[in-house]
């Protein structure tokens, strides 16, 4: 059963974040000099109805950092840099290669709409303009080095696309709660992580706060996995706009499979736990962060 108010209150946190970096990331994907059709996948990789959990994350984490009237303005870059990442892990996760699947964000997924060349190429251009926006878009070059190195190590070879390599039995894994816990430290938590370290690089954080945000980040990563696995044991693709039951079928290394439901559950709770007094050297300026982390513990999309 969809669970409204969890729903909609998340909604509510995340609005403002989405609405401005949509707007962005429209103007950053008009661009005459793209290809028709590669402009028109990149479209609709991305605007799509995400959550926009990553960019909100960055510009949550600047705010938690430091007040300011114009954070929203001064992270956009960066959230809209990460978003299209994550919007390219998705369109490669989804290939006929990875996890071959049919649906995403209650749509077809790319390939199935462009073709499978159309769908890796949509992949290239978008990780490709994410660095193009970092590297333009902060009259600071410090920071936008430091924003640069941050996604990087983030979604390379030592963060996501190592997850992902682990996650397909590309590589040796230990078995048993190492191995999972490896896998989705940088399948899921490093992105979530390297978002929250953004927002801080953006708000210029010094090295103890950064640390405080990454360890955050590294805490709601595991739990975001864990619920998100737990949805896709119980979910229904209406809800979850993706195809259900994916794990088990392909034998994934999942919370839920490996752990079962109600233990899952259990460590959802606590990793949320740990998540929110991680953010304690912020004090109630961390207020969103903790709400918006407590919520997505109940999520049910
Ligand atoms: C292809 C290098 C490469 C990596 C793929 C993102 C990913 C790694 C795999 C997708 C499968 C999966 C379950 C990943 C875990 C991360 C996750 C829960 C992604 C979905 O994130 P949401 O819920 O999606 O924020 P929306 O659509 O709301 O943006």
């Amino acid at each position: 059963m969809v669970n409204v108010s969890v729903t909609n209150r998340i909604g509510d946190i995340l609005a403002p974040y989405a609405e401005a970096v949509n707007t962005a990331m429209v103007s950053a994907l008009c661009d005459e000099a793209v290809p028709a059709t590669l402009a028109e996948a990149m479209r609709y990789a991305c605007l799509n109805g995400g959550k926009r959990l990553r960019p909100a994350l960055v510009m949550l984490a600047a705010e938690t950092v430091a007040e300011k009237e114009h954070w929203l303005a001064d992270s956009l870059g960066a959230a809209v840099a990460i978003e299209m990442v994550h919007c390219y892990s998705l369109v490669h996760d989804d290939l006929p290669a990875m996890d071959d699947d049919t649906l995403r964000r209650g749509r077809e997924t790319c390939h199935v709409k462009f073709g499978e060349a159309m769908a890796i190429l949509t992949g290239d251009a978008l990780l490709t303009r994410a660095f193009e926006v970092l590297s333009g878009g902060f009259a600071d070059a410090g920071i936008a080095m430091k924003l640069i190195g941050t996604l990087s190590a983030a979604a390379g070879p030592i963060g996501m696309v190592a997850g992902q390599v682990a996650d397909m039995e590309l590589c040796e894994v230990p078995p048993g709660d190492e191995g999972r816990r490896y896998i989705h430290l940088r399948k899921t938590a490093a992105l979530l992580q390297g978002a929250v370290r953004m927002g801080g690089i953006c708000a210029a954080a010094n090295e103890a706060q950064l640390d405080a945000l990454g360890e955050f980040g590294e805490k709601i990563g595991l739990a975001f996995q864990a619920a998100d696995d737990l949805l896709d044991a119980v979910g229904s693709a209406q809800a979850i706009g993706k195809t259900p039951g994916k794990d088990a079928q392909t034998g994934k290394r999942t919370y839920a499979g490996e752990l079962g439901i109600e233990q899952t559950r259990q460590l959802v709770t606590d990793l949320t736990d740990q998540a929110c007094r991680a953010l304690e050297t912020f004090g109630p300026r961390a207020e969103k962060l903790r709400e918006l982390t407590n919520l997505l513990a109940k999520r049910d999309r």
